[in-house]
């Protein structure tokens, strides 16, 4: 048997093995910070907010592409492809410019419209249940990912600090720290990074608070220690490093709307129908992959959340 010297072996490989491994031992305790148990059984327990199970149609524990055959997008690819406008505009400037990014001690500030304001540690944090979520990411800017993530639903933190019933939606914050973060320093947007869901969006079953990917901590690129993910809404709703959660009656101004309002708008849900107004959002281009593929309505999600805007008007609310 030819041995591979483990500088070639990559983090898929690692993170397949380990898969592997786990589906023959039928272990769910296999790694100390993640385990890569299904996800759908998972319901919240919370008594004032019914749980949804979007999740029901995810691909089983050992895949190795989302549910709709998608390959994986590389580890190299997810780590080195990115948007963080707080390290640089530039994708592939990223990684190195967020390489020493302090992410301990860090803490989670959930307040606002709640009976139970908390601050969460990360050692609070990853207390909760960490599942695997295989998800499709799209950028608005047309090109797209498939990512193994692990999280936890965001449903089960609001579920602790109990919505008040005048909360109509979630605000998230990053850090700001222009001092680790030579793109604050930059003063032609607005810091820090905000954006925003309304509340049933926020308590849906696919959004996630992402705390790695890979069967790995999150690389600090990608929005270490903890960032969110919401699949059926384009990538930048995703906000990075996030330090701060508020519950609001209010509608929140996100970064984006604050910085280009005739570009983006609140609900920026993946729509192929709707072009931004400088080019369409018709098809994208899989990071990794030649051809370009047909974009999906909610991003391939639909099934699981077109409810949530029934009677909406698509188009104006973009
Ligand atoms: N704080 C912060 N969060 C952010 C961004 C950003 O510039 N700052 N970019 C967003 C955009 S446009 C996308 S597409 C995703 C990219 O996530 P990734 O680099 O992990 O693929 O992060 C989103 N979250
Ligand atoms: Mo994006």
């Amino acid at each position: 048997m030819e041995k591979i010297p483990s500088s070639e072996i990559t983090p898929e490989q690692l993170y397949l093995n380990r898969r592997q491994f786990m589906i023959v031992a039928g272990s769910v305790a296999a790694g100390a910070l993640l385990s890569a148990c299904g996800a759908r059984s998972e319901t919240s327990a919370s008594p004032t907010m019914p749980a949804n199970s979007g999740a029901g149609s995810l691909p089983k524990s050992g895949s190795t592409t989302d549910e709709l055959g998608g390959k994986l997008t590389s580890f190299d690819d997810i780590t080195h492809y990115n948007n963080y406008y707080e390290f640089s505009v530039n994708k592939e400037d990223v990684a190195a410019l967020a390489l020493n990014f302090r992410t301990s001690p860090w803490t989670v500030q959930v307040g606002g419209l709640v009976n139970k304001p908390r601050t969460f540690t990360m050692d609070d944090l990853l207390r909760f249940t960490q599942e695997e979520r295989i998800y499709r990411l799209r950028c608005v800017e047309a090109w797209s990912m498939v990512i193994p993530w692990t999280g936890f639903p965001l449903s089960k933190l609001l579920a602790q600090v109990e919505p008040q019933s005048n909360a109509k939606y979630v605000r998230f914050e990053t850090l700001l720290d222009p001092k680790q973060m030579p793109g604050q320093r930059d003063g032609y947007f607005k810091w820090p990074y905000v954006d925003g869901l309304r509340l049933d969006e926020a308590m849906h079953d696919l959004t996630i608070l992402a705390t790695g990917l890979y069967g790995k901590p999150l690389p600090p690129q990608d929005g270490a220690p903890i960032r969110l993910v919401v699949p059926w809404k384009y990538g930048f709703k995703g906000v990075k490093s996030i330090v701060k959660i508020d519950l609001v009656e209010q509608m929140p101004v996100s970064f984006w709307m604050a910085s280009a309002p005739s570009e983006y708008g609140f609900y920026a849900n993946v729509n192929p129908e709707v072009s931004h107004p400088r080019w369409s959002q018709a098809s994208e281009r899989r990071i990794g992959e030649f051809s370009r593929r047909k974009t999906l309505m909610f991003n391939g999600y639909g099934d699981q959340v077109a409810s949530l805007y029934q009677g909406m008007d698509l188009r104006k609310f973009f």
